[in-house]
């Protein structure tokens, strides 16, 4: 399905860390279209609704402190697979276990500075689009070249 979409978030170390243009840079010569994007302060509420299901963690306190700390980077990519292909471009949740050449293989030491936010499902990113964008924020465009990109 060409016109599947994901959100991709880079998080607040990953904006301190200007890795922002490279993470962008990595979607795009992969094929995938920008179709959303925007600079946010994420509020406690937006937080606990994107990770429903660790609001009961341990960890939660320290993640919440985490990712309203700063600036947020949030997009919406699109692509055949994209779900599945970012989820592999941005590597495994603990960096120490990230593959080199993924995200966090690349630009991560440790599980709770873990640089970018990639949605894990197709139901999981329908959810997460809708809870960070509102409808009128992203933008259907045709790419030029996009007998060759498999658009
Ligand atoms: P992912 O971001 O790979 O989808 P997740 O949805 O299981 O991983 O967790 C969301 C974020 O929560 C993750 O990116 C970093 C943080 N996190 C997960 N497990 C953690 C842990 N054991 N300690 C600290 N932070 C953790
Ligand atoms: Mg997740």
């Amino acid at each position: 399905d060409v016109s599947e979409r994901t959100l991709i978030a880079v998080k607040p170390d990953g904006v301190q860390r200007r890795l922002v243009g490279q993470i962008i840079q990595r979607f795009e010569q992969r094929g995938f279209k920008l179709v959303g994007l925007k600079m946010l302060q994420v509020s406690e509420d937006l937080l606990s609704q994107h990770y429903c299901q660790l609001r009961m963690k341990p960890f939660y306190p320290s993640l919440q402190q985490y990712m309203t700390s700063g600036p947020v980077v949030a997009m919406v990519w699109e692509g055949h697979n994209v779900v599945q292909t970012s989820r592999m471009m941005v590597g495994h949740t603990n960096p120490v276990e990230a593959q080199t050449g993924t995200v966090r293989g690349d630009f991560g030491i440790h599980v709770s500075r873990n640089v970018v936010h990639a949605s894990d499902s197709l139901e999981g990113a329908k959810r997460e689009i809708q809870l960070w964008f509102q409808g009128k924020e992203l933008l259907n465009w045709d790419c030029c070249d996009q007998t060759i990109t498999c658009e």
